[in-house]
């Protein structure tokens, strides 16, 4: 570990410090940490090679049943890519599904751009995350 010591207004420091409680952070440093990790993503995913994996998570009316049947063939024509998927019955008429894909940052923002895209998919909301060999 390196020490880094940073100075900031008071304002910054009182409104930083409130974001510390509200998410729960045990201290100042974790939560700078985190703020840091998610800067340095951002700025990973400028490079269409990153390595990433993606969860990309959405909601669809179950008794569209041709559009699950897409959904299904969309993943299987990545099988390069994903890894694993999750259905869940979350009501009577809503389904969610969770899908983990891995690759190239460029190739899997297609893939997971797509697979929100799709007529009838709701809520759609996709996570990268690097994958650095240090982590
Ligand atoms: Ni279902």
């Amino acid at each position: 570990m390196e020490r880094l010591s940073i100075t900031v207004d008071k304002p910054i420091a009182d409104a930083f410090q409130k974001l510390i409680e509200k998410r729960g952070y045990k201290n100042r440093s974790e939560a700078f940490r985190d703020l840091l990790r998610n800067e340095l993503a951002k700025e990973s995913l400028l490079n269409p090679e990153q390595e990433c994996v993606a969860v990309v998570s959405y909601a669809f009316d179950h008794e569209k049943a041709l559009l699950s049947k897409r959904n299904v063939e969309h993943q299987h024509s990545h099988l390069d890519m994903v890894i694993s998927s999750m259905h869940v019955h979350a009501t009577h008429e809503t389904c969610v599904e969770a899908v983990i894909a891995k690759g190239p940052y460029e190739k899997l923002r297609q893939f997971c751009e797509n697979t929100i895209a799709e007529k009838g998919v709701g809520n759609g909301k996709i996570n990268y995350l690097p994958i650095h060999s240090e982590n």
